[in-house]
């Protein structure tokens, strides 16, 4: 046994959300007065009430994030699927926004820890898409055939780091000297590139989508966002209206309710322009800017079972969800518990299971927060071959079942 130091998976997903976070709070300086912000919500919140860790501790939430990425192929998310597994994140649930009520051109899951002891240490999540491009209502055959041999030409990671991190994934650890050069690889694969932008190529890829555009429009990935979570979403939303940030009109998700708090809720503001530099057909490179980044925050709930998320669902098709909540859901984690309508840990209603999810409406309507108009699209019908099986085998990972994962940690 020799006696060099290892930083275990947590250690290092840790280290890999921080260095996110300080890297995106020099790219968007909004994002440095949302944490802010979201710091003074969450500590008079659990001043002021009894039971507010019941959801997690305030140490957790305070440093708790989700980031959001894109990518342009299966290969590419494999790619994403091989560096995350070495911060311990794997791939939770399918999500086709296609089929959302304004339709966004991607698929995606999110990469997260699966474990109760390893969320509780940290639960750093990614939401990741997948730009569609099989699917022909978006992409005609000569379209795709040049999106998709754009993709394939560039190189998102490092393949040493790739190498590195498989490796870290199979051994769980890595030598503590070597872990910050490691982590701070993987953060910058992640930053804003400065490189110009071919000003056609990305403006075609704008008609179809402004999201095909940020995806397949320029030569690495980024992140869109980083979210922190709060106690409380709508005092939240409160402030940051007040220090002149323009929110969405609404918050995603379920409505405030005085019953516990399920699922997730929302909201977001567009981030300012970001300077950037164009090609232009005849190679000169000149200034211009992209609004390509949005501020969000959120407030999770208790995950819902099944039989929760059905009347989830059917309340939230209902003109005004908040009027009718009650119908749908009683006002205490008892009866929740009871009705079998959420998970808590051994059945105790005082310990409720906290939602480590996404929402597919409320994930299409932070997408759309950011659009000027909405994707175009041909009429037809759907033969691109999507699901979670078909994303499971072309990326070589397993997609676990959230609900499977809820079940576990509930037993
Ligand atoms: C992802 C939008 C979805 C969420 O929290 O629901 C999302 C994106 O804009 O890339 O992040
Ligand atoms: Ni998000």
């Amino acid at each position: 046994m020799s006696g060099v130091k290892r930083l275990v998976t947590w250690q290092l997903r840790e280290r890999f959300a921080a260095g996110l976070s300080a890297m995106y709070a020099g790219e968007v300086p909004a994002y440095g007065t949302l944490v802010e912000v979201s710091g003074q919500v969450n500590a008079e919140y659990v001043a002021r009430h009894r039971s507010a860790e019941r959801l997690g501790s305030l140490a957790r939430v305070t440093a708790e994030r989700h980031g959001a990425i894109r990518v342009g192929s299966p290969a590419e998310l494999a790619a994403i699927a091989d560096l995350f597994a070495a911060f311990g994140m794997r791939p939770v649930g399918y999500y086709d926004l296609r089929r959302a009520r304004t339709p966004i051109p991607v698929v995606s899951t999110a990469f997260r820890p699966i474990d109760t002891n390893e969320l509780a240490r940290n639960p750093f999540r990614v939401f990741t898409s997948m730009l569609a491009t099989r699917d022909a209502r978006y992409f005609d055959p000569d379209l795709r055939g040049r999106v998709e041999t754009f993709i394939a030409r560039r190189e998102l990671f490092d393949p040493a780091l790739l190498g590195r991190a498989r490796l870290i994934a199979a051994e769980g650890a890595c030598d503590a000297e070597e872990a910050d050069a490691f982590v701070a690889a993987a953060v910058g694969a992640f930053a804003l590139s400065r490189e110009p932008i071919n000003k056609a190529w990305y403006d075609e890829l704008s008609r179809v989508c402004a999201v095909a555009a940020d995806i397949a429009g320029v030569g690495s990935t980024h992140l869109n966002h980083l979210t922190p979570r709060v106690l409380d979403i709508d005092e939240l939303y409160q402030r940051m209206t007040g220090r002149g940030i323009t929110m969405i009109d609404a918050i995603q998700g379920p409505p405030r309710t005085d019953g516990p708090a399920v699922l997730l809720r929302q909201t977001s503001f567009r981030a300012l322009a970001e300077s950037c530099l164009f090609r232009g057909r005849d190679g000169t490179v000149s200034a211009g800017s992209l609004r390509g980044r949005v501020g969000e925050v959120e407030a999770r709930g208790v995950a819902l079972t099944p039989r929760g998320r059905g009347r989830y669902d059917a309340a939230m098709a209902t003109e005004e969800p908040a009027e009718v909540w009650s119908d749908y859901f009683p006002p205490t984690d008892t009866e929740m518990a009871a009705e079998g309508l959420a998970y808590y840990r051994g059945g105790d209603p005082a310990a409720p299971i906290v939602y480590e999810d996404f929402l597919p409406a409320s994930a299409a309507g932070i997408f759309r927060s950011n659009l000027d108009r909405d994707a175009r699209a041909a009429d037809g019908d759907d033969d691109s071959g999507y699901s979670a099986e078909w994303l499971a085998g072309s990326i070589g990972h397993h997609i676990h079942d959230p609900y499977l994962l809820y079940e576990e940690a509930s037993a």
